[in-house]
């Protein structure tokens, strides 16, 4: 019997579009399993895209067939830099492309044969969806976690825009454009999520990859420490560092600013203003990275001034350099150079004061440059204390003694929301005629994105150039008023889009409240390159939404899954690296349910493998073998064997799928398939247990099985098939016979026979009895349910 995969793949998708209609009324045993949100950039989905959606589908109808009520949405993340760079690219309205590329994308993704309701399918550059971008703007506006300041942004000068600091690269380029990246302050919005800084250190409530936890708590980075200020000789002002390390305080040799110290200016004596003014020039260029890098040589200058350190009286140096940043703690450190690796390179350098705090041992009289803990040397009352309890003490110090207070320092900064581009959401704001900025009033929500705009960019922001957008304000507002012309970052966009899915025509709501009874998101899954961007605003934005009482949980994703990279000759398979394989022609010859099998059956799927199209062919073979087991007569019963192995293999895959663990799964298949072949014929229900098994992993060709064995209701109505425990080991041992240590038979028994009777069994096969014949039985060696061996010598 032969089939045409492509013909049942229409056939099912077709049927499929109505019964994979989900009722969310029902959230009893519910599954909400979610992919990450799809950017639909121009390339078409290649095989690295189908890893992240047909795989996790299989998981989906796994669970719809263990009674779950499953919801697996999809969606565009439709605004942003790759849209419109494709957009500019081929002088096309980024609309125009985007609206093709979505099409493109979703009969590729039909193609997969995904669990997907469509009727929730959401594209963020619609301003239906946009229009609640705004209104999540709106409500963190009026609760003090959006606002706005003059800051140093990271300026890409080939994309004519601001960039978050996570999208430059170590060597300070830009992660899409490549070109160097420059600091430019300008007036920008912001998010606080500083505010949630605490909390989003406890992961105890959620299931994430250990690494992804320890890559937001590094993003994070919590430090304890202190706050110290630092009297300016003959000056009424102060300086306010932060260390880690307050127990120093007796080697705090000198003072180093951050170059954009504001109180640089004003501590500066005439005589340093020149070469001071040419370092800050000097140090504008280099961004956070390069500035922070241990393997760059220190530079920096002495501004002429002296301050008072607080714990000894000494007058002590004021430097600058762009090893210290601004924008970490105060702008401003104590150097201890005997204790600090930066700061002993740049007192070398320079020839300043390195007085020994610290000593490794409490017992040692060496007194050299250690970078660590130990105990406290030349400190007066700390002396001898081990590291942690002087720095207790010397905070109480601090504190007794006003010059200093315990505090606890966060590398976590507020996002930066502000982009000079066009293909985004319009920030809700307008501006009065003196410059103040005012909320947008909900009523005049979505604030649509104008037309009329030369999206090109030119180093402003493109909606500038809208006549519709100012005439829309002044019209509304009132002779005078202007439009913010910023667009938001699209993070923005997918830090709740897995709200609007439960509710995506809702033109009153972004959401209404009950049916948020299927929030959290029980399974995510998406690529490991998401762990501190998209997965720590997503983090936010639910307990800022939660705060201000529109949800009731605390976190969006209670399981979170990477799967692995799909390489190419060691690669990874990236349009930008030019070595995407598409699925399309593989498709067109062995079939969608074949290529995913294929997928899943290359590696663990966390791990994901090497492309090469070579063992396909393999599937497809797999896949023809069952459906001539379908097609074989029918027998009553299947023999004990087969029944074992039925019931060990639906034991085995159960247990490996709820761990999603695909590939083993699909190798135990083709073991039963392998043995099922060489039978005449099974039973109906051996047929139809295999049938269930595969329907995760093949689902259209097993509809169309299931149909064959004459079933009228989907397969995915089906429950998961069960095991019968006691049936899953056999009780038959299969005997070797071996002599001389080489096999020369072998006979199947019950199991744990005595020996003497297997030996009996053993002499008497005809084949053994020649061999023994005419020969000196030497020893007879027996392993418990596996062999003997006659050692014979001839005669
Ligand atoms: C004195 C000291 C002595 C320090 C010592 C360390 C060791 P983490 O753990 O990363 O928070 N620091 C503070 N603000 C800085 C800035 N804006 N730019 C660059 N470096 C800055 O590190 C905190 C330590 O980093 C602080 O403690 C400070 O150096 C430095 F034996 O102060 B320490």
């Amino acid at each position: 019997m032969e089939i045409n995969f492509n013909k049942i793949e229409k056939k099912w998708q077709k049927k499929w579009t109505k019964s994979q209609k989900i009722n969310l009324n029902k959230s009893n045993k519910k599954f909400y399993c979610l992919t990450m949100f799809s950017y639909p950039s121009g390339s078409n989905l290649h095989v690295g895209h189908w890893y992240n959606y047909g795989p996790t589908d299989s998981y989906a109808r796994y669970m719809k067939m263990k009674g779950f009520n499953v919801f697996q949405p999809q969606g565009f993340d439709a605004f942003g830099l790759p849209a419109e760079n494709f957009a500019i690219k081929h002088g096309v309205h980024p609309k125009v492309s985007t609206d093709n590329n979505i099409a493109t994308m979703k009969n590729q993704l039909n193609a997969i044969g995904g669990m997907f309701d469509w009727e929730h399918e959401i594209r963020t550059c619609d301003k239906d969806y946009y229009k609640w971008n705004q209104w999540l703007f709106i409500q963190l506006y009026k609760n003090n976690l959006a606002y706005q300041k003059e800051a140093m942004v990271n300026w890409d000068p080939v994309d004519q825009t601001v960039l978050a600091n996570e999208q430059v690269l170590s060597d300070g380029t830009s992660d899409r454009s490549g070109a160097k990246v420059i600091q430019k302050p300008l007036k920008q919005w912001f998010f606080k999520i500083t505010k949630y800084a605490d909390e989003l250190l406890d992961f105890s409530s959620i299931d994430w990859p250990k690494k992804t936890v320890s890559m937001q708590k590094n993003w994070i980075g919590k430090s304890n420490g202190a706050s110290i200020d630092f009297n300016i000789e003959a000056s009424s002002k102060s300086i306010k560092v932060f260390t880690t390390r307050p127990d120093t305080l007796f080697g705090a040799t000198y003072l180093v600013l951050s170059p954009e110290n504001p109180l640089v200016d004003e501590l500066t004596t005439d005589k340093n203003t020149t070469i001071v003014k040419e370092y800050q020039q000097l140090s504008i260029d280099k961004n956070e990275l390069q500035r922070l890098d241990l393997t760059k040589e220190k530079t920096g200058v002495f501004i002429g001034s002296y301050a008072i350190n607080p714990i000894n009286k000494k007058k002590i140096p004021i430097w600058i350099s762009d090893y210290v940043l601004m924008s970490y703690g105060t702008g401003a450190i104590m150097a201890v150079p005997g204790h600090d690796e930066r700061d002993y390179e740049f007192a070398k350098k320079y020839n300043l004061d390195i007085n020994i705090v610290v000593k490794k041992d409490k017992d040692t009289s060496d007194l050299e440059p250690f970078f660590g803990n130990g105990f406290c040397v030349n400190s007066g009352f700390l002396d001898a204390m081990p590291t942690q309890k002087a720095i207790d003490k010397s905070i109480d110090w601090l504190e007794e003694n006003k010059v200093g207070k315990r505090f606890t320092n966060y590398r976590l900064r507020d996002w930066l929301i502000s982009r000079q581009r066009y293909w985004g959401t319009p920030i809700p704001i307008v501006y009065d005629p003196e410059g103040n900025p005012h909320c947008i009033p909900e009523k005049h929500l979505p604030w649509v994105l104008p037309d009329d705009v030369e999206y090109k960019p030119k180093g402003t922001s493109p909606l500038g150039s809208s006549k519709e957008l100012i005439d829309r304000t002044e019209k509304i507002f009132g002779k005078g008023w202007k439009p913010e012309i910023d667009t938001m970052d699209t993070f923005v966009c997918s830090s709740w889009y897995y709200l609007r899915y439960l509710d995506p025509n809702n033109d009153i709501n972004p959401f209404e409240k009950d049916i948020l009874k299927w929030m959290p998101v029980d399974l995510y899954v998406g690529g490991a390159e998401h762990a501190t961007m998209h997965l720590l605003y997503a983090r936010f934005i639910t307990k800022a939404l939660r705060d201000l009482k529109y949800l009731n949980f605390d976190e969006p994703f209670k399981k979170l899954y990477h799967q692995g990279t799909i390489t190419k000759d060691g690669a990874k398979m990236s349009k930008s690296k030019g070595n995407t394989v598409a699925p399309d022609k593989f498709i067109k010859k062995y079939g969608s349910d074949t290529f995913r099998i294929y997928l899943m059956f290359m590696g663990p799927y966390d791990e994901g493998g090497d492309w090469n199209d070579k063992g396909i062919k393999g599937i497809d073979r797999f896949l023809r073998k069952i459906l001539k087991i379908i097609n074989f007569p029918e027998s009553k019963k299947d023999d004990l064997k087969t029944i074992q192995l039925m019931n060990k293999t639906i034991k085995i895959v159960t247990s490996n799928l709820d761990k999603m663990i695909f590939n083993t799964s699909i190798s135990r298949l083709m073991e039963l398939v392998n043995h099922l072949i060489s039978c005449d014929s099974v039973s109906l229900n051996l047929k139809e247990n295999l049938t269930l098994m595969l329907a995760p992993f093949a689902p259209h060709f097993s509809e169309e099985l299931w149909e064959i064995l004459n079933h009228k209701e989907s397969i995915f109505q089906k429950s998961w098939p069960d095991y019968d425990e006691s049936n899953t080991e056999s009780s038959q041992v299969n005997i070797i016979v071996q002599v001389n240590g080489k096999l020369r038979a072998s006979f199947e028994v019950e199991k744990n026979q005595s020996k003497e009777d297997l030996i009996a069994i053993a002499k008497d096969i005809e084949k053994i009895k020649n061999y023994l014949q005419g020969s000196i039985l030497i020893k007879e060696i027996y392993v418990p349910n596996k062999l003997i061996n006659f050692v014979i010598k001839k005669d």
